[in-house]
């Protein structure tokens, strides 16, 4: 049997290749999140696949790259320049990049960029495929380039365990809705066992996407996804704090940085390290600088902006328009403000090597982060790092920056306040030994606890754990064994007795509960079951009598209507297990009227022993936030009533307590005494009947493992199966 391994996937490979007279060099990356999996990627089996960053010429160079490549164990996969364009530069960075970072009005929806994003990541599943993954292998995708593959992989491979980390924001639900192609890409990644982000506020934006616009429900810390639970984590990404803390105290970085310090003639340095991008904050960060200058006179000549944009998607217009605006803002403060002796702004556009980068870091007294969004920004963390040797350092940080979360003892920032920048820049540069130690010093303390091996540790932690419970479940989920136990049960019984609730287990759930009518499919398997002389037929629902009774009075051999109070047993007509003209309804529906006077889109359903709060076609936030106060409000006349309230898909009902599907069902099973006895619904007031009922009773919860009952099955649609499947046993 073949060994489980772990493959890494994401649009970039940890390596850079480069042509430099006629030869090809492979340069391996030295980001964080490449020197993080490393520890994962190198060991036996693993793999990591994605794109090395270079169109191939000819398919000879093609193969010298696999080869080369894969003594590293990365796999390739070749994109031509037409694909990078359409999937890279356009769907990625031209469409999730500005919608993700709330940038709406840089968005082009271009048909052509979804077709390549789609061919693409088909592309990336096609490769894992010819790789080849096996059902214990676990996978790990990366990043917002790849939405669609988890869902490609789950499709191919129903056991697979799969994770997804995006790097990025998670934009709220309402900017999400703008991306045409959105359901496509929130399918796309419910592939995924477990879909994790930086920080809470992402985590929150996406189940709010998935349970505002898939309609699907969050319970127990997970998505409930067609028999799947779904986790939706936070972790926040750390950096290789041993790495730059100990760059810090080399003696050539220490070197440098006193060199940048004499080039500066010791004034205060304050830096900002950044890719391109608008969503940096980049200009904003120089018209604070700016007003500092021009509010704070003796500052000029004393400190000094060194900043470090590195070139990044300068093809891409708004990316140029950036770098234009930038020239002029920066050349437009060095002109106003400085002279011959003194340049405001040191900047440039470039990139340098690490050690270079580090003696920045370690000869700035301050270092500011003014991003407008940034899933995490690790700069941050690289400077409290090189600072934690001499604690001495003032962090400026973006409260919209993923970090802000962690390093609370930054200098936080609005960065769409220029004051805001200016107000802190001018406490930095002022802030006494003490306090600079004393928040470095806790700062430091996160970034070295959460590094970035803790991060990878923690996050297969939890991957594996939500495996193991979902092995643990499937063990209940009904499957070909299970099934056949259960029909040869029923084959052999000499009285065997069905109950079964109606909506969202013999009918799909509907959004107008009048139209939920019974399907002819339906019909026909009822009377199918019904003609078992040994069996009986009985439909246990919440429904009001009157409509089950026009429904379904000769389809089964008994009703059960408003969760227990009407029946039919045993003479087939309808009597009430309570007093006529109960005296509870009056108060409790003049409450209830209140909150749907107050609630688009709710209404209430009067039965003759209950009252129904319904809320499907309401705005689910709306309706939860009344919900609360309903709930409060109810309180006293449940206990002045002896009433019970419950809680369903989407509706709450009042009714009087003791009488419920289980004491109505046990009423049947107490007569007619079955030798065997299955009882499906996918409601919480299933549960009554799954909980009362004799333990070997075959109960089965529809959509959800979360239950009483002995087995769960996937959806409505395999109810009808599974059924379909008991009256071709009926001889
Ligand atoms: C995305 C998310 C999230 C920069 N200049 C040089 C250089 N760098 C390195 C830094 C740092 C990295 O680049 C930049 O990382 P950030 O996190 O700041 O930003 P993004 O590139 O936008 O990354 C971001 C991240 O993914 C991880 O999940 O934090 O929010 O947008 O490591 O050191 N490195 C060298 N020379 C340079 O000139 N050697």
């Amino acid at each position: 049997m073949s060994k489980k391994r772990t493959i890494i996937i994401s649009n970039r490979l940890p390596v850079r290749i480069e042509k430099h007279n006629g030869e090809l060099q492979f340069i391996p990356s030295e980001g964080g999140l490449a020197t993080g999996l490393g520890s994962i990627f190198k060991k036996g089996k693993n793999i990591w696949i994605g794109w090395p960053g270079y169109v191939p010429e000819n398919d000879s160079e093609k193969a010298i790259i696999s080869e080369k490549l894969a003594e590293m164990s990365l796999v390739p996969i070749f994109l031509t320049k037409k694909q990078l364009k359409g999937f890279y530069e356009g769907f990625s960075n031209e469409i999730l990049w500005p919608i993700f970072h709330y940038r709406l009005s840089y968005a082009v929806y271009d048909e052509g960029y979804w077709n390549s994003y789609k061919e693409v990541n088909d592309l990336f599943f096609k490769k894992v495929k010819e790789v080849g993954v096996n059902p214990k292998d676990e996978v790990w995708v990366h990043d917002y380039q790849l939405m669609l593959l988890p869902n490609l992989l789950r499709e191919h491979n129903p056991e697979l365990a799969i994770s997804y980390f995006q790097h990025i924001p998670f934009p709220p639900d309402e900017v999400f809705r703008y991306i045409p192609w959105r359901d496509e890409l929130l399918e796309g990644l419910l592939g995924a066992d477990l879909i994790a982000f930086h920080t809470f506020t992402d985590a929150q934006h996406f189940r709010n996407a998935c349970v505002n616009l898939m309609d699907l429900s969050f319970e127990n810390h997970s998505l409930h996804v067609r028999g799947r639970d779904i986790f939706i984590e936070v972790f926040p990404m750390g950096i290789d704090f041993d790495k730059f803390s100990a760059l810090s105290q080399k003696e050539v970085v220490q070197k440098k940085a006193e060199e940048i310090k004499e080039s500066f003639d010791h004034k205060k340095l304050i830096i900002s390290v950044d890719r391109l991008d608008y969503s940096k904050g980049i200009t904003m960060r120089l018209r604070g600088y700016e007003k500092l200058l021009k509010t704070n006179p003796n500052l000029c000549g004393k400190v000094v902006l060194y900043m470090l944009v590195v070139p990044s998607r300068d093809t891409v217009d708004q990316y140029r328009q950036l770098l234009d605006e930038i020239d002029r803002l920066v050349g437009h403060i060095n002109s106003v403000f400085g002279d011959n002796q003194w340049t405001p702004i040191a900047y440039f556009y470039t990139s340098i090597p690490i050690e270079d980068l580090c003696a920045l870091y370690l000869a700035a007294d301050i270092c500011i982060v003014s991003s407008l969004r940034d899933g995490m920004n690790l700069v941050c963390k690289e400077y409290v790092a090189t600072k934690a040797h001499s604690q001495d350092g003032v962090l400026i940080l973006s409260e919209l920056a993923g970090a802000s979360k962690e390093l609370s003892e930054s200098l936080l920032i609005n960065p769409s306040s220029i004051s805001d920048i200016t107000q802190a820049l001018h406490l930095a540069i002022h802030m006494p030994i003490d306090e600079r130690r004393n928040r470095m010093r806790k700062n430091a303390k996160v970034v070295q606890e959460f590094n970035i091996f803790h991060w990878i540790r923690i996050f297969f932690i939890r991957f594996r754990e939500i495996k193991a419970a979902q092995k643990k479940h499937t063990t209940r989920k009904i499957n070909e064994k299970i099934k056949d136990t259960l029909l040869t049960a029923y084959s052999s019984a000499k009285k065997s007795l069905l109950l079964l609730d109606y909506d969202g287990t013999l009918v799909p759930l509907q959004k107008d509960a009048s139209a939920a009518k019974p399907t002819s499919e339906v019909i026909a398997l009822l009377k199918k079951l019904k003609q078992n002389s040994l069996s009986q037929v009985v439909i246990v629902s919440g429904r009001s009598y009157q409509e089950l009774g026009t429904w379904l009075s000769t389809k089964a051999d008994y009703l059960i209507a408003e969760h227990g109070i009407w029946s039919t047993y045993p003479d087939g007509k309808w009597k009430s297990n309570m007093p006529p003209s109960p005296t509870w309804k009056i108060p409790v529906r003049r409450i209830m009227s209140r909150y749907v006077y107050l609630t688009p889109g709710a209404h209430i359903e009067e039965k003759t022993h209950s009252l129904v709060w319904h809320y499907r076609s309401a705005e689910l936030g709306h309706a939860n936030l009344r919900i609360g106060e309903l709930k409060e409000r109810l309180r006293y006349l449940l206990v002045q009533y002896d009433l019970e309230l419950l809680e369903g898909n989407k509706v709450i009902e009042v009714k009087p307590c003791g009488i419920d599907k289980g004491s109505a069902s046990m009423e049947i099973v107490n007569n007619y005494q079955p030798d065997f006895i299955l009882a499906i619904g996918d409601d919480v007031t299933d549960e009554d009947m799954f909980y009362q009922l004799p333990q070997e009773s075959f109960t089965i919860k529809v959509g959800s493992e979360h239950s009483s009952a002995r087995f769960y099955t996937e959806n409505q649609a395999s109810v009808l199966e599974l059924l379909k499947e008991l009256a071709e046993k009926i001889k």
